[in-house]
């Protein structure tokens, strides 16, 4: 693991490809930290007491990890930045294949798997109108399954993905180019042009079962890709399409 970027604790931010990166040994939760922090500001941390995922499920994020949120403008309405999550996960995929690892997939709405393993989860939130907070755990060299067994056979991590370089700095780097292509993307093209490109990488329809927020009852379907919201598309046993947003979903899982 990097030590030598935390030697200066978070007195002044590192100034790197234009975002300005503050670096901590230990924060609650980084998209905490980066709550108030203007755009193009990135927080970045070696350890998380309280890293948290969507509807607060708790993100083990022990050292030798890399957890880092990042802020970027969203100006304009809500719902124009509502694929963000997707367009940073298929981006992630992007750089983190370019750096070696192979296999990846983007799980609908904010997961990267190899196989039905996880090795990277993002956290988007908004604190004002005019940012978004963009929270990425990924799996590098911690070991996150000896910190919750419950996670056993869960998780995979970059080491075990392409063995040799995975130096924390360099990694932070890529993250955050692929950050800045993704805003890039969404600004100039909006989401219509990702769902299109990510609905031709899902392939082969799946069986999920989604947990809608307020209700124990769950609901089967077949994974019939995303909308142009980024909706996922869910078809019933009688082929009709019903879709549903993130915030509509607290609980997916491939069945
Ligand atoms: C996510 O939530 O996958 C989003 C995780 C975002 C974490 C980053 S770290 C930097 C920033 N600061 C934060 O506080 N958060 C962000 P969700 O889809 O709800 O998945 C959570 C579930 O993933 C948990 O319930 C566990 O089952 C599993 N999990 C927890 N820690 C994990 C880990 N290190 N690796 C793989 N899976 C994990």
């Amino acid at each position: 693991m990097n030590t030598e970027s935390f030697l200066h604790e978070a007195a002044v931010p590192v100034a790197l490809d234009g975002w300005q990166i503050w670096r901590h040994k230990e924060v609650e939760s980084t998209n905490s930290t980066a709550s108030d922090l203007p755009a193009w500001s990135a927080v970045r941390a070696c350890t998380q007491r309280n890293g948290r995922g969507r509807t607060g499920r708790p993100w083990v994020s022990d050292p030798g990890g890399l957890w880092i949120s990042a802020v970027l403008p969203c100006p304009g309405q809500r719902a124009r930045w509502a694929g963000l999550p997707m367009a940073v996960g298929w981006a992630l995929i992007e750089a983190l294949e370019t750096l070696g690892a192979s296999d990846l997939r983007l799980r609908w709405p904010n997961d990267i798997l190899v196989g039905n393993r996880k090795l990277c989860g993002v956290l988007v939130e908004r604190y004002s109108d005019a940012t978004a907070v963009v929270g990425i755990g990924i799996n590098v060299r911690n070991q996150p399954e000896s910190f919750d067994p419950l996670l056993a056979g869960s998780t995979v991590r970059l080491v075990d993905l392409m063995p040799g370089r995975c130096d924390l700095d360099w990694i932070e780097r890529h993250v955050l180019r692929a950050l800045r292509r993704a805003h890039e993307r969404l600004s100039v093209d909006g989401f219509p042009g990702i769902a299109d490109r990510l609905n031709l990488t899902w392939g082969a329809s799946r069986r999920v079962e989604l947990t809608l927020s307020g209700s124990r009852m769950p609901v089967r379907g077949s994974f019939r890709g995303i909308d142009h919201h980024g909706r996922l598309r869910l078809a019933d046993d009688r082929g009709a399409v019903q879709a549903w947003s993130a915030s509509d979903v607290s609980l997916f899982r491939e069945i």
